[in-house]
């Protein structure tokens, strides 16, 4: 590895001492460098060879600064959880609940049934085990699981109970694409958290932090705070999830090199896309690309106009270099899905002072806070749909279950370069209009949600839910 230059570089530094948040120019100024600490990746939980997937909630406590340690929660270990390898065909899955209080297991961007969802008609209660008999049949795609128990979800998440699913198909080989899991292939979950004085995490939004989403003081990447990612000298996979409660990222290289977008939340693009910067807000997936063949230390950041480091990199050249060309072309194929639809609908993501005058913040969608006893809708099994969804207010992410979705526009043109591809989740500045064909059932008893992705506006009724018959 090439140490000398990677402390001496200045933004390194940064890094390299945890200083976070702070202006690029302070950053700047930041002495004081720790050793390096390795980036370490989610273990790695491959199902392909059993067709068996085994969780079990853990309770646990996480020091991430060093200093006094806060209770967290994961899947098989303390925080977060392993990073589950799937491909098509039958899983038998197991969620063992070990905790005081009910949880459940989503998986987000998961093509199955309502019954198998894992949302929060599914809770999973203390002591219980949930065991899902699921047909995987989807393209390869990076999607994550998390608890999503009805007002519960937003803490849930933040204290740990979340994890980076991939489904893949063993033919990234024949794409071109890095593979080798934690070397040229690296998962990394991004989350902000809040940290007090004594370095002690802590949740403890205010009313204004459940209005705007609760954010975090500190980055932890893989819940780690100050790690560097070590990679080859070559082209290297980032499977970023924004894991966030709240915080959107506007994320760039501070060596100006492009990421080459090759998947979004459902799949891979026909061909790599370039860009500057890539936006990425709470439930969002994307997959890059990054030529780490020079001799930089770069350093991933977040919001050029109000710089911070995300994550540091740094090079080794006793890692294996396998890929040292971009593909030219990938095998994601965007079914074209205008004028198949059968009906439109319209949202509204609703939130403000009239709301939050009568308590409560006012989150509704269509003026209507989620009800778990009231099913706003149903869509026929097979069809395509067009929604039109408009934010109020702020931002919020909009997502959906059991589907995924084209952007067709955001505020009346074309969408941008990272919402072309499969979605399952998209940011809403203004307005926007989604297509989706319905090709999973989901029931009464086991609708799909759709929802804001901010967790705080989720947890306090920014969602509703669907059937599919
Ligand atoms: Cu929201």
């Amino acid at each position: 590895m090439k140490r000398r230059k990677f402390l001496t570089s200045t933004s390194a530094a940064l890094a390299t001492a945890g200083v976070l948040f702070q202006s690029s120019a302070r950053l700047a100024s930041a002495q004081g460098q720790g050793p390096l600490t390795r980036l370490a990746m989610p273990p790695l939980l491959d199902t392909r060879a059993t067709s068996r997937l085994s969780l079990a909630t853990q309770a646990g406590s996480s020091g991430f600064l060093g200093g006094p340690s806060t209770p967290t929660a994961g899947f098989n270990q303390e925080y977060l959880g392993p990073t589950i390898v799937l491909q098509n065909g039958e899983l038998a899955a197991e969620v063992q609940n070990t905790l005081d209080e009910p949880i459940s297991a989503h998986w987000h961007g998961l093509l199955v049934p309502g019954e198998h969802d894992g949302g929060p008609h599914l809770p999973i209660a203390p002591g219980a085990t949930w065991q899902p008999e699921m047909t995987i049949a989807q393209d390869p795609a990076t999607i994550w699981y998390h608890s999503h128990i009805h007002e519960r979800t937003a803490e849930q998440v933040y204290f740990g109970l979340a994890g980076v699913i991939h489904v893949t198909d063993g033919e990234d080989d024949a794409r071109g694409l890095p593979s080798t899991y934690g070397v040229d292939d690296l998962t990394l979950v991004l989350q902000d958290r809040r940290f007090d004085a004594s370095g002690r995490m802590v949740y403890n939004p205010s009313m204004m932090n459940r209005m705007h989403g609760f954010t975090g003081n500190r980055m932890l990447v893989n819940g780690q705070a100050g790690a560097t990612a070590v990679v080859p000298h070559g082209i290297v996979r980032l499977r970023l999830l924004n894991g966030s409660n709240a915080r959107i990222y506007t994320l760039f290289f501070d060596d100006t090199q492009p990421m080459h977008l090759v998947a979004t939340d459902g799949g891979f693009l026909p061909a790599p896309v370039a860009l500057d910067t890539l936006r990425l807000a709470p439930g969002e997936r994307a997959e890059i690309l990054v030529d780490f063949s020079g001799d930089g230390a770069p350093v991933l950041m977040s919001d050029p106009s109000q710089a911070y480091g995300v994550l540091q990199f740094g090079t080794d050249a006793t890692l294996p270099t396998r890929i040292t060309h971009l593909p030219d072309q990938l095998d994601g194929v965007l079914e074209d899905l205008l004028g198949a639809e059968v009906a439109n609908r319209q949202f509204s993501l609703d939130m403000g002072m009239g709301g939050m005058m009568r308590g409560g913040g006012g989150f509704a969608i269509n003026g209507r806070p989620f009800d778990m006893r009231r099913i706003n809708f149903d869509v026929a099994l097979g069809t395509v749909e067009r929604w039109h969804v408009r934010s109020s207010m702020v931002a919020h992410p909009f997502h959906v279950h059991g589907v995924r979705f084209r952007v067709l526009t955001e505020n009346g043109a074309p969408p941008r370069p990272e919402n072309t591809g499969w979605k399952d989740t998209v940011l809403i500045p203004g307005e926007a209009e989604i297509l989706a064909r319905f090709d999973q059932p989901a029931s009464d008893t086991t609708p799909f949600m759709f929802h804001c992705h901010i967790l705080e506006h989720e947890d306090a009724g920014m969602m509703g839910q669907f059937t599919v018959t």
